[in-house]
């Protein structure tokens, strides 16, 4: 079987996502998946997108990712992504226009989303703006975007789908029955990591320095 590597939140963090793919060991007769937010926060994001066009990476839609495609609809204006807007190619537009909410990876019993599912509701029924950005469940079972006061939406969903997803950089590594969260905060210093699926093997490298301080959005 093919080999899949997934890879967590790189946030403009090239050469790192260089570093991950070296370090891992992955090679063009592999397939390679990012779980969302290629851009914003870290140093190069056009080179992010850039290298996930070569490479042929699939990918899903994160949170930042669609943040940038609201700024060059003229329906916002935050002043990093639009500095990240400027950079960008038509090609790597092309690219990120094209990326979907989720994957359904069959052959491999596994979804990959940005942010969250609800475990009760279908997949053709979960909310956007939840898939883009929920990381809790609440005590009632309601999607929460906070990471205090609820429980990792991720350790109440009830399989038998695998879900590889990112988003969550303060809680970090999630290792759960039937969903593995990727996003270990690399652009703020931590560590870029992998999962190769089928072996579910893990693979990370260190940032290369701290790119942004957590609590700056
Ligand atoms: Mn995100």
């Amino acid at each position: 079987m093919t080999r899949t590597l997934f890879i967590g939140d790189v946030h403009g963090c090239n050469d790192e996502l260089g570093d991950l793919l070296e370090a891992a060991g992955w090679t063009s007769e592999d397939r390679l998946v990012l779980v969302g937010d290629l851009v914003a926060k870290g140093p190069d994001s056009a080179g992010v997108v850039q290298r996930a066009v070569e490479l042929g990476a699939l990918a899903v839609l994160g949170n930042h990712d669609a943040h940038l495609l609201e700024v060059r609809a003229g329906l916002s204006k935050k002043s990093h992504h639009a500095q990240v807007a400027r950079s960008l190619t038509d090609a790597q537009w092309k690219y990120l226009d094209h990326l979907p909410l989720w994957l359904d990876l069959p052959e491999l019993n596994t979804l990959v989303v940005h942010a969250g599912l609800v475990p009760t509701v279908e997949l053709s029924r979960q909310p956007r703006h939840l898939l883009l950005n929920m990381r809790s469940l609440d005590a009632s079972g309601h999607a929460s975007m906070r990471v205090d006061g609820g429980v990792p939406w991720a350790s109440r969903w009830p399989g038998p789908r695998h879900v590889v997803f990112g988003h969550d950089a303060l809680r970090g590594l999630q290792q759960h029955p039937f969903a593995t969260g990727l996003d270990t905060g690399c652009v703020y210093g931590k560590r870029l990591t992998g999962l190769w699926l089928p072996t579910y093997e893990l693979v990370s490298v260190p940032a290369r320095r701290v790119w942004q301080q957590p609590d700056s959005g």
